[in-house]
């Protein structure tokens, strides 16, 4: 077994009443799991991408076309589900505070013609946009700021090693239908009660500015 789920960084009813416990056990130790539990399986296929790191994989060998497409389609969706969701859960805390926001963060943004409002804006209404299932990320590229949807579990690595999500929504319907059922909308909204700024803040600061992938090791940590 080469890759393994991160514990969650704080308990399962940490999150309470903007994301409920129940929800929270069958997303990590189910949904999670499952994602693992694929990769390693399909890896252990593909004896050319024994010792890669998630990262290689994600950016590199998803667009080998010496491997069959077939298991690079599977690499994709569990590779990538691993990816989300060890970012997803270093995106929330219970002690969400704007207070936060590294002073660089709302430096960047002004920048790009945004704040949080219109960030929180623009994100939702991506959000929403999205058809099935799928993700909407804030995202750093060559600088620029931008906020795009991906379907299924398709990480954002696979656009290139410069975007860089700094920020991230699981909009499946495993993520919210306990508590929310079809009010998607309601969940977007209040998903910003739980934001790390404190996290958002160092990917930006650690990684995006400095150009680096966020590299989320086999066992799911980032450093
Ligand atoms: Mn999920």
């Amino acid at each position: 077994m080469t890759f393994s789920v991160p514990p969650l960084p704080y308990s399962y009813d940490s999150l309470e009443p903007y994301i409920d416990t129940e929800t929270m056990k069958e997303h990590h130790d189910f949904h999670h799991t499952a994602y693992v539990t694929g990769l390693n399986q399909v890896i252990s296929e593909v004896p050319q991408a024994k010792g890669y790191s998630l990262t290689k994989l994600l950016s590199e060998t998803i667009h080998d076309k010496s491997i069959d497409a077939a298991i690079r389609k599977r690499i994709n969706n569990f590779g990538g589900g691993h990816y989300n969701h060890s970012l997803f859960w270093q995106f929330m805390s219970k002690d969400s505070n704007a207070k936060d926001i590294d002073p660089q963060f709302t430096a960047w943004l002004k920048k790009e013609n945004f704040d949080l409002e219109k960030l929180k804006d623009v994100f939702n209404k991506s959000a929403m946009s999205i058809f099935g299932s799928g993700w909407v990320w804030l995202v750093y590229v060559d600088g620029k700021l931008d906020i795009i949807g991906t379907t299924n579990q398709d990480p954002v690595l696979s656009l290139g090693v410069n975007y860089i999500p700094i920020l991230g929504l699981d909009l499946w319907e495993h993520a919210y239908y306990l508590k929310y059922k079809h009010e998607r909308k309601k969940y977007v909204e209040e998903w910003w009660s739980v934001v790390n700024w404190k996290n958002v803040s160092k990917f930006f600061v650690e990684y995006a500015l400095k150009g680096k992938p966020i590299d989320v090791k086999d066992d799911g940590s980032i450093n």
